[in-house]
């Protein structure tokens, strides 16, 4: 199965962002459904029983920290095509705990992430030009203490992602 590790934001936050995206691109394609908003902390990609066994055990070790998510900036990546809230200044706990994960992925030989670790909430997928300004600017500050490893299942229509366990973040 194909998995990741991610903080998942809580219903609330989702209404949130679903709220003032919908209110400043009303016309804009391919939202992301509002349930699947989330900060990937790493991809891991196919998963075998085998190494989900050992990536649950994993997982079970890594001691974090609780963190904060200011999403207060739009941005847009022209190569994957997305546009996304990000942090201006973000959390070092959150770079830890990606760390974390990520490191835990690299040990048992899952993907392998060379890219820079950009953490952001995506909004849109599939875009071929930058977005237009948004009429009010994003400022949503989102909590977390808890991190997730969640299912990406392919649907007729896009993905839905499944939480197969999560953990306490605590200082
Ligand atoms: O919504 P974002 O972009 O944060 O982009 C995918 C999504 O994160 C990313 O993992 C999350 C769940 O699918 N993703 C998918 N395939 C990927 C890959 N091959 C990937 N990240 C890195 N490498």
């Amino acid at each position: 199965m194909r998995t990741f590790f991610a903080l998942d934001l809580a219903s609330e936050d989702k209404l949130a962002l679903e709220k003032w995206r919908s209110k400043n691109f009303p016309f804009f394609h391919r939202p992301v459904p509002m349930a699947n908003f989330h900060i990937t902390l790493a991809f891991l990609g196919d998963t075998s029983a085998d190494k989900m066994e050992k990536l649950l055990s994993g997982a079970d070790a890594i001691e974090a920290a609780p963190v904060r998510f200011d999403a207060n900036q739009m941005g847009y990546w022209q190569r994957p095509g997305i546009v996304f809230l990000g942090d201006k200044q973000p959390d070092d706990a959150l770079y830890a705990l990606a760390q974390k994960c990520q490191a835990l992925g690299a040990r048992l030989r899952l993907n392998k992430e060379d890219k820079r670790y950009h953490p952001h909430v995506t909004l849109f997928r599939k875009v071929e030009q930058a977005p237009p300004v948004a009429l009010t600017e994003p400022d949503f500050s989102l909590r977390f203490d808890h991190f997730s490893l969640m299912q990406s299942i392919p649907a007729r229509d896009g993905v839905q992602y499944r939480e197969l366990e999560r953990w306490p973040l605590r200082n």
